[in-house]
């Protein structure tokens, strides 16, 4: 070999080593990796989805007709709330809230689902604050609805244990949030009235379902 090939052998080799060195590891491992790390913390994100539903409530129409489920999961930490509705909830945000009476009439007296009485209120607060006062259903054009969120005012085996009711209301909640500049025709004092202390102004109640605990056989 002469002087002048071995070291361009030599050249040659050393840019090898050198690409070897700093190429990262092995791509498809690195690509491996990283995505086995990914469904892992999508697993664990959802994983009260498929194994922790303790509690749920079929909900149903002012014609009796089931139009969605709402389902509570629970893990060591944490209570999450699923509403899933595929019809029957008009566009635009709607009351959602936990009301007292375990019961869903939709042909009572006073009106459809009146029956399930007045917002779950142990603490006997207003309205804002009541324990059974949850974020607001937001319809689709399509009348649809989906709602997962995390709840920490309550647990599912309170709310089974209470025999209460979810309701889902005609019109948008304003936890009764009227400012001061507001004065009410009922009211002698401005800001929130009675009625707006009590219900939030969400309107007639479209749909209820009771709280009911999930069975072993629903559970496998
Ligand atoms: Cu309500």
């Amino acid at each position: 070999m002469s002087k002048s090939t071995f070291f361009s052998s030599l050249f040659f080799f050393l840019i090898l080593l050198i690409a070897g060195c700093t190429n990262p590891p092995t791509d498809s491992g690195g690509e491996t990796d990283r995505e086995e790390s990914q469904e892992e913390e999508t697993e664990a994100a959802f994983s009260h989805t498929s194994n922790n539903e303790v509690a749920y409530a079929s909900m149903i129409n002012v014609h009796e007709e089931v139009i969605g489920h709402v389902r509570f999961y629970e893990n060591e930490n944490d209570v999450f709330l699923e509403a899933d509705f595929k019809e029957g909830i008009p566009a635009g945000f709607h009351g959602f809230h936990i009301h007292e009476n375990g019961i869903c009439e939709a042909n009572a007296s006073e009106g459809p689902f009146s029956t399930a009485g007045g917002h779950y209120n142990p603490d006997e607060t207003f309205h804002g604050n009541h324990v059974g006062d949850m974020i607001s259903l937001y319809g689709t054009e399509e009348e649809s609805a989906y709602l997962f969120t995390k709840v920490d005012r309550f647990t599912p085996d309170q709310l089974i244990e209470e025999e209460v009711a979810i309701i889902v209301h005609s019109d948008p909640d304003n936890f009764a949030n009227i400012p001061e500049r507001y004065q009410s025709e009922e009211s002698d004092s401005p800001g929130p009235d009675k009625d707006t202390l009590q219900t939030g102004d969400a309107g007639h109640r479209i749909s209820c379902g009771v709280v009911e605990p999930i069975s072993q056989e629903q559970k496998s």
